[in-house]
């Protein structure tokens, strides 16, 4: 009796764990040869404390930045980013012209058609595994 009820007690102080980060719609857009393939996917943080991305690791690349395009006075440009982001309740995009993984060096997992797992850690030490579609430049 007393092990059960401390077996109930560690169930209700666990942290909640029903994924209370989701990562959905998420793909690259791979591009010939060696080129740079930018990974995009919304994120959302279902808990009640903000956390941020500080960046990802995918076997389907060397390295793995984060980036943040933005286009001033018709100028397109792409900036690192150290960390982005996802207030408690919140969600956060990664999409074209705006906040892009940049996966660079593409290694032979990266077919169009496949599928690329990418973990991305946030601030709270936690580690997100999600599986990003690879599709084409026209990002079909
Ligand atoms: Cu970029």
């Amino acid at each position: 009796m007393k092990r059960l009820s401390l077996v109930i007690l560690l169930i209700l102080t666990a942290p909640v764990s029903a994924a209370p980060f989701n990562v959905t719609d998420a793909w690259f857009r791979a591009l010939p040869g060696k080129l740079p393939a930018a990974g995009y996917f919304t994120s959302h943080n279902t808990t009640r404390s903000d956390v941020a991305i500080l960046g990802a690791q995918s076997a389907g690349c060397s390295t793995v930045m984060m980036h943040k395009s933005s286009n001033t006075g018709g100028m397109a440009r792409m900036e690192m980013v150290d960390q982005v982001d996802v207030p408690a309740g919140g969600k956060v995009s990664f999409a074209p012209g705006g906040y892009h993984l940049m996966c660079q060096r593409p290694t032979a997992l990266m077919k169009i058609g496949g599928k690329v797992p990418v973990v991305l850690n946030l601030s709270d030490g936690t580690r997100v595994a999600a599986a990003f579609a690879v599709r084409g430049a026209s990002g079909k």
